[in-house]
């Protein structure tokens, strides 16, 4: 069968904020695709496609990727309909600028192996402290930046890449790590939070699964 007749293979977890940027990519761009539901970081079908055994990972025909940006910007190219990107200059940077300080700032601060690894090191009461204390660090600088793009969404009125990033992690950050979200300081992002919450397309996960990421 010819490369691009195939279904491309997503190894994702249901929980995992960063394979749920992903589908939702797929879904946006009305991709179909093979889901395979990990349930281990060890499972060796998943570590022969990422090492270090992390989700997601992408297999289309011969190629193999993982790092949800890096899937991200490959689906962007390849399927260029419905964009993840705004076509204002602007508006398309601070779309980068979401994706990054959440990929980089904050999910990696409360990622399940580091999470669990202070609650070894330091003690069990410090797991959600410390998540709370870089997810809310990240959040105030998004809160400032967004103020003035936001739209309905994100960085306007249609549905781009920081929705996808911001959506998953604002579930995470209080649905998993109980932060503590008032009004005053976080008014946009409960806002865009709502909005999110009400519509079924970024609600696609099942909710009885663990995976702290
Ligand atoms: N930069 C990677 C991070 C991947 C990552 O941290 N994945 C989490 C789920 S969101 C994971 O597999 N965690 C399992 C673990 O910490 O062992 C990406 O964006 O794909």
């Amino acid at each position: 069968m010819e490369e691009g007749n195939q279904a491309m293979k997503l190894y994702s977890h249901p929980m995992s904020s960063c394979s749920r940027r992903v589908r939702l990519a797929l879904n946006l761009k009305g991709i179909k695709y093979d889901c395979i539901n990990i349930t281990s970081t060890n499972h060796p079908e998943l570590l022969k496609v990422n090492p270090m055994g992390y989700v997601p990972a992408l297999v289309d025909g011969t190629i193999v990727i993982s790092d949800s940006y890096a899937i991200l910007l490959y689906l962007e190219e390849k399927y260029p309909l419905h964009s993840l990107l705004p076509q204002d200059l602007t508006r398309r940077a601070i779309n980068y600028q979401v994706a990054s300080i959440i990929s980089s700032s904050i999910q990696p601060l409360q990622n399940m192996t580091l999470v669990n690894y202070i609650g070894e090191i330091v003690g069990p009461e410090e797991k959600l402290p410390w998540a709370q204390l870089h997810i809310r660090k990240g959040f105030a600088a998004l809160e400032k930046l967004l103020m003035k793009y936001a739209g309905k969404y994100a960085t306007g009125d249609e549905i781009y890449l920081a929705d996808l990033y911001l959506a998953p992690q604002l579930d995470n950050a209080i649905n998993r790590y109980k932060l503590d979200m008032s009004q005053d300081e976080f008014p946009l992002l409960i806002k865009l939070n709502e909005t999110y919450s009400k519509l079924p397309f970024f609600q696609q996960k099942p909710k009885n699964q663990n995976h702290p990421d």
